[in-house]
């Protein structure tokens, strides 16, 4: 892919910001070799005949924990293999540079952290922890499957937030803050779909703040936004990084 063209208007935007918030999705752990939440995990064999949407629910967890834990424990080795990539790279080179920045993530990878970004809402919760299903209390898994807890017996399961259930206390009220109070709002790599993070954009267009996409697909957040940079994350967040605060 050849150079991004990044408009001035928005490296200007971005480079004056005094708050910017960025909206995240699994989009930007692709190039990390981490597949998309809705991409069939072609290649995968086992789990290609799952839809995700299926198996992240407290519904298939309660029917077979077995399978759902199987199926985190594979997700959770492959994201365990994976490192950031420049598109989580230049989200924390952003914080450093923005006097006040806030990352919002839908995903669950932990990435972002690994890139060495720290104000990060992880609105789905993170698959590297492990929690009693029953108590909720962080636990390490043995090696059973599903692994028991061993204070009451239930099943562990991964410390996300399943399809069905509440985001974590404070995730989605600090997120809102961060989206009303930002003047640059970023979407990089979300089809924008899984509600409530997915109202957040409207939200931050809807308080004024300049709204950015970046994905290589239309999306419904697209019509909503004032700047859509279609491409990859690994390319294009680079790029609108280096034209707002330009090395050296
Ligand atoms: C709740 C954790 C209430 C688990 C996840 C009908 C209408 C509206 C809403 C609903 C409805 N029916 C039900 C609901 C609510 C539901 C929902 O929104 N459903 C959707 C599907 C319609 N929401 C919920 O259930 C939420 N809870 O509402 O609770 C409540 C309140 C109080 C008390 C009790 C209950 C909980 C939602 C959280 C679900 N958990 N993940 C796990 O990971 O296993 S969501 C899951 O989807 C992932 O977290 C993922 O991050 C998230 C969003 O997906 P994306 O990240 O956008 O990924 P996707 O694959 O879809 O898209 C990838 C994008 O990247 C694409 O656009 C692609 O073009 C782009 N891309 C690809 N490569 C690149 C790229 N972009 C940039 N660069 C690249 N290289």
């Amino acid at each position: 892919m050849g150079r991004v063209e990044i408009p001035q208007e928005l490296a200007g935007a971005l480079r004056k910001a005094r708050r910017v918030a960025a909206l995240t999705g699994s989009g930007v752990s692709a190039e990390s070799g981490v597949p998309t939440f809705r991409d069939a995990y072609e290649g995968s064999g086992l789990w290609e005949r799952f839809d995700p949407e299926e198996l992240a629910t407290p519904e298939a967890f309660a029917r077979n924990p077995k399978l759902v834990w199987e199926w985190y424990s594979w997700r959770r080795e492959l994201v365990a293999g994976a490192e950031p990539n420049p598109a989580h790279r230049a989200l924390a080179e952003l914080e450093r540079r923005v006097p006040l920045f806030t990352l919002i993530t839908q995903n669950v990878d932990g990435l972002h952290r690994r890139a060495g970004s720290e104000n990060v809402i992880e609105l789905h919760g993170n698959i590297l922890r492990t929690v009693c299903s029953a108590e909720r209390t962080p636990q390490e898994p043995g090696e059973e499957s599903p692994p028991r807890c061993p204070r009451c017996g239930a099943p562990l399961r991964p410390d996300v937030v399943w399809f069905g259930e509440a985001l974590p206390p404070g995730a989605m009220e600090a997120a809102s803050e961060a989206a009303r109070g930002c003047e640059v709002f970023l979407c990089a790599g979300t089809s924008g779909v899984v509600y409530p993070a997915a109202g957040l954009p409207r939200e931050a267009a809807e308080s004024g703040a300049l709204l950015v996409e970046v994905n290589p697909e239309p999306t419904p957040v697209t019509p909503l936004a004032e700047f859509v940079l279609r491409g990859r994350a690994g390319e294009v967040l680079p790029a609108l990084v280096a034209a707002a605060f330009p090395p050296g």
